[in-house]
């Protein structure tokens, strides 16, 4: 979920005139400025993430959130799930079909924060909520756990105020780190017995889950003792 900058073929353009160029510009400038709304959606909702941990820091001595990460998604990415889904690739279609062009994954210490962190973050005025899928209380098939929100939040500019989609995805670093190695082995085309490697996961996941709710305990021990 990291933003990522995108390499150049420098030498591709070289051979472009000034027409080309001016073509390609004018012929771009409708995407670029979709993606230009989608990354300042993403600074608004980040920035909404940052004050709640800032705030949960001074009141209780201690924040929720671990790290914040952002992306936005990659143009052949976003085509490629139009295709699959055989919806037209336009820019209304991206804006009305594809809810996670904006992404911000919250990482926490503790599933309780998860849920406290949303609700917080789901009662600002500006903040509407499209949709709720919780994997943690129901992970996916491959043991995946996290909770996404897909959000609409406003975005004030020069002239008019923008509407735009964010998801989110709420997940403790338990399931972070699940999931982002699970990630990886989607990657390994080669892989001898699939099927082994699924089933492994999904006991990973299982084991993870065990010692997310395990900590969750302790910190719950830990905190009713300090009171
Ligand atoms: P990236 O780069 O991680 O964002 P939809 O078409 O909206 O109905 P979609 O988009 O598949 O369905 O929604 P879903 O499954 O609720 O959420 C998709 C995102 O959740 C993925 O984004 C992953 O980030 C994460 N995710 C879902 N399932 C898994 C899983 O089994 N393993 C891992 N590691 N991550 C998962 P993208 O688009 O795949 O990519």
């Amino acid at each position: 979920m990291d933003n990522q900058s995108y390499p150049l073929d420098l030498s591709l353009l070289s051979r472009l005139n000034d027409e080309n160029l001016e073509e390609i510009s004018q012929a771009t400038h409708p995407f670029r400025m979709l993606m230009m709304k989608y990354d300042c959606a993403l600074k608004e909702v980040k920035t909404k993430f940052e004050v709640l941990s800032s705030e949960f820091s001074i009141l209780y001595d201690y924040s929720p959130v671990e790290n914040i990460k952002t992306r936005i998604k990659k143009p052949l990415s976003i085509i490629n799930k139009l295709k699959d889904k055989n919806l037209p690739v336009s820019i209304e279609s991206i804006e009305k079909n594809i809810n996670d062009i904006a992404g911000i994954r919250i990482i926490c210490s503790f599933i309780d924060d998860i849920y406290t962190l949303a609700d917080t973050f789901l009662r600002q005025d500006d903040i509407t909520l499209l949709e709720i899928r919780d994997y943690i209380k129901s992970p996916k098939d491959s043991g995946y756990r996290s909770l996404h929100l897909i959000v609409e939040v406003p975005v004030f500019f020069t002239d008019k105020t923008e509407i735009v989609k964010v998801e989110v995805q709420l997940r403790t670093i338990a399931m972070d780190f699940w999931a982002s190695l699970e990630h990886k082995t989607q990657y390994k085309k080669d892989i001898k017995d699939p099927t082994l490697i699924y089933d492994e996961l999904k006991n990973c996941a299982h084991h993870i889950s065990s010692i997310d709710e395990r900590m969750q305990h302790l910190h719950k021990i830990i905190k009713n003792s300090e009171d």
